[in-house]
């Protein structure tokens, strides 16, 4: 039977942890801010918030009307509270500056997924929070922090079920939303296996990847035959946040490689406000994470739209991606 809510956990989990209060504030502005996008999400048509939004975000995508719609809710409840000091969001352009006075950074991709919204498959919000570093007016080099200095990160799944999966570095947990629209705590520290035969990748760009990736998949599809001496199953939903929750349920290993597309773009993923927050999640679960060449955690941002190339999960594979591209 599962009966602790969200709140109690909290009081509890910071209080054990010596954790800060104003940190526990901030991470339930964000959390109710997410139960009201959940609800936006599961009316659907019937509310009118399917389709595109007819504007674009700074990195040349197609916004659809939720995601404007998820944004401006976080943003609104994140300049109510005080101990934030500023947002960066994947659909600004820029940070924004919302208290003056706030010691947090809070740092969204606001509704990741979203090609999957108007299709009814799953999307999520994905957050990362840091601390604001100096005193004064908030600039851009505050935010540019390495994801080891995240002091929380976590998201949300709009999915068959609403969750809430987060860690605030001592654990991973997980909490479903009931019908009162209350999170109750389901999950007691996710662990991740350190071998998995499931693997996520978007074969559809298989010919643009760098051989090392090449070679990699194809170790796998070879299955028992090939020198990894068994056989795997693949899953791609093009959710992160549902095949990251996926891959802490049942463990995988996840890949959104460098790829030859667009030299411009050495990856899809964005650093800050997707990578950086999963890749915490997953080495809190004991899992690992990495563009390929280094720990994504230990990668030093220069910006807060910064893309990267993103393997996380099962620690054996993880390495083994890392071995074939650094022999
Ligand atoms: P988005 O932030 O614009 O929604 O893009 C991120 C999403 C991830 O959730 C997912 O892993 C990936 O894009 C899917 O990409 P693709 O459509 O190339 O398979
Ligand atoms: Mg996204």
């Amino acid at each position: 039977m599962f009966c602790t809510p969200l709140s109690d956990f909290l009081n509890q989990h910071f209080q054990q942890n010596n954790l800060s209060g104003s940190l526990k504030e901030t991470l339930s502005a964000i959390i109710n801010a997410c139960v009201a996008i959940s609800a936006k999400t599961r009316q659907g048509a019937l509310s009118g918030v399917l389709g595109e939004a007819g504007s674009g975000n700074i990195q040349g995508e197609n916004q659809k009307k939720l995601d404007v719609i998820a944004n401006d809710i976080l943003i609104n409840a994140l300049r109510q509270t005080p101990m934030v000091a500023g947002i960066a969001s994947e659909e600004e352009d820029t940070f924004v500056e919302t208290n003056e006075h706030g010691k947090y950074l809070v740092l969204f991709d606001p509704l990741d997924g979203s090609s999957n919204i108007d299709v009814n498959i799953s999307v999520g919000t994905i957050f990362s929070v840091l601390k604001k570093p100096s005193s004064g007016s908030l600039k851009l080099d505050d935010f540019l922090q390495n994801g080891r200095n995240q002091v929380a990160a976590g998201y949300v799944l709009y999915g068959v079920q609403t969750q809430l999966v987060f860690t605030v570095g001592q654990g991973v947990f997980g909490f479903t939303l009931n019908d009162n629209n209350q999170f109750i705590l389901t999950k007691n520290d996710f662990r991740l296996p350190e071998s998995t035969a499931e693997f996520a990748i978007n074969m559809s760009n298989q010919r643009h990847w760098e051989s090392p990736m090449q070679n990699y998949i194809a170790e796998l599809l070879a299955g028992k035959d090939g020198v990894r001496g068994k056989n795997y199953n693949m899953r791609w939903v093009a959710s992160m946040v549902a095949e990251v929750h996926r891959i802490l349920t049942r463990g995988g290993v996840f890949l959104y490689p460098f790829d030859y597309r667009d030299p411009n773009k050495p990856g899809k993923l964005r650093l800050m406000y997707e990578a950086n927050p999963m890749s915490l999640l997953i080495e809190q679960a004991g899992g690992a994470s990495s563009n390929a060449h280094q720990n994504i955690l230990d990668i030093q941002p220069t910006g807060l739209h910064q893309r990267v190339a993103v393997v996380l999960g099962a620690k054996e594979e993880v390495a083994r991606v890392n071995l074939l591209h650094n022999p």
